[in-house]
């Protein structure tokens, strides 16, 4: 399995959605991230041994060959794509796997940021985990965060950011949430984010991944509906 796991990660780092594509060339006629991660599904490998042992690992090394000047954002792209090739037939894993509903999460990536694919994940774990998720997009503003809080005065919120320059828009979110609705609870995340940062700015908590923030939830939060069916 280790095989098909490596393949899948050679496939986002070199950018290969699926076997149609004709991008890499060198990798003609192969198949891609998506036919893999149907293999692996089929195979019963956990889509969360999928995120977490080829997804992620080969995005950080895309992620650091760019950092080196070895990558450009072209390569970035592709690989994006590439991912969301794959995140495509985990889906259906993650969500409505519980028969209880906790309630609503609005994510989104704040003002300025455009990186989605974290934030993707952490919206599929918690669909998974019985939250109804209503996601914002990227590039969220703070005012756009209160007025869906408005929207939904009941929900928690999840910021993410992946960038150190876009990371302080968080604190007008927090502020400005706050400042509207006092009793929502605000979280944090995102690669360069921490927990002292998140003290600092007045969010509720900071979590380094979708998991840690499920279960703080679930220990929070108990289900508030058990739907028949
Ligand atoms: Co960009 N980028 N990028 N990028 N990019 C990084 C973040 C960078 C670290 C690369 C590097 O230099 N090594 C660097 C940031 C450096 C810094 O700020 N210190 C960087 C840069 C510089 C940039 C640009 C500025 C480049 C440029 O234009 N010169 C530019 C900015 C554009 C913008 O946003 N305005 C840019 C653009 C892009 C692309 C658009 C090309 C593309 C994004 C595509 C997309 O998302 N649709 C991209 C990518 C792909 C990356 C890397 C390679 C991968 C990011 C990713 O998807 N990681 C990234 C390097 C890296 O991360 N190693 C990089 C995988 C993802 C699953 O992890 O997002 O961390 P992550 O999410 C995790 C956790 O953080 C957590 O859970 C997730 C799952 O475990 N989490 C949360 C996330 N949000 C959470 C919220 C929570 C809880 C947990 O809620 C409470």
């Amino acid at each position: 399995m280790q095989d098909l796991l490596d393949k899948l990660a050679l496939c986002i780092e070199r950018g290969k959605s699926e076997r149609a594509s004709a991008y890499p060339p060198e990798m003609q006629n192969e198949d891609g991230a998506s036919e893999i991660t149907i293999q692996l599904l089929n195979a019963d490998v956990h889509p969360n041994d999928i995120v977490l042992r080829a997804l992620m690992p080969a995005m950080n090394r895309v992620g650091e060959q760019f950092a080196q000047g070895q990558a450009f954002i072209p390569q970035l792209l592709i690989s994006a794509r590439a991912m969301k090739a794959s995140m495509a037939h985990l889906r259906p894993f993650f969500e409505s796997g519980v028969a209880v509903h906790r309630g609503t999460i609005l994510l989104g990536t704040v003002a300025g940021d455009l990186h989605d694919i974290g934030k993707n994940i952490v919206g599929m774990v918690m669909e998974g985990d019985g939250w109804q998720v209503v996601d914002l997009g990227v590039d969220v503003s703070a005012g756009r965060f209160v007025a869906a809080v408005a929207e939904h005065p009941q929900c928690i919120v999840g910021l993410s950011a992946l960038l150190t320059t876009t990371m302080g828009n968080m604190k007008d979110c927090v502020t400005q949430i706050k400042a509207s609705s006092p009793a929502t609870r605000v979280y944090v995340g995102g690669a360069p984010v921490t927990e002292q940062f998140s003290r600092a700015i007045g969010a509720d908590g900071y979590f380094p991944d979708p998991g840690s923030l499920a279960k703080h939830l679930a220990a929070l939060i108990k289900p508030r509906e058990q739907p028949t069916g």
